[in-house]
């Protein structure tokens, strides 16, 4: 019987060129997909809970996953994706959490002078186009950008 992620694996294979999976080194495996309607951040995060079981917004653990994840949405980056949502969240206490996982962040690949919560409500993380790459920016949780979704 195939397991859960080996059927998520078979789906993107057949059917979506916006998916992929990592499955190399220290990470743990996981898929991701790239949505390219632009919506708010908790409209992108109930959007990728449809999309499967324990599926989320995607959370960065490692450098590993992090320079994986920014070499697939440069790849895609025809879709016209310049902002995309993440899992990441500045709390109450204003510490950086996963709001897939509830941890804090551990490995972190911050622009330089962001996090700069400009305008005092940029309480979410994105991976921002600029300058030829992406780099991980805070930015208002209502704008409407693209996602990214990861399947643990
Ligand atoms: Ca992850
Ligand atoms: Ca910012």
């Amino acid at each position: 019987m195939e397991s859960r992620l080996e059927s998520v694996e078979h789906w993107m294979k057949e059917n979506d060129k916006d998916m992929r999976c990592i499955s190399s080194g220290n990470t743990k495996q996981s898929c991701y997909k790239l949505v390219h309607q632009h919506m708010n951040w908790t409209e992108s995060r109930a959007n990728c809970k449809r999309l499967g079981d324990g599926a989320d917004l995607v959370s960065v653990e490692t450098a590993e996953e992090n320079e994986f994840l920014l070499d697939m949405i440069l790849d895609l980056r025809k879709s016209r994706c310049s902002r995309i949502w993440t899992s990441g969240r500045r709390i109450s206490s204003g510490v950086w959490t996963w709001k897939a996982t509830g941890q804090p962040f551990g490995y972190t690949y911050w622009m330089s002078q962001q996090p700069d919560n400009w305008r005092g409500n940029e309480d979410a993380m994105e991976f921002w186009y600029l300058s030829g790459y992406f780099h991980w920016n805070d930015r208002q949780p209502e704008d409407k950008y693209c996602s990214l979704c990861e399947f643990p």
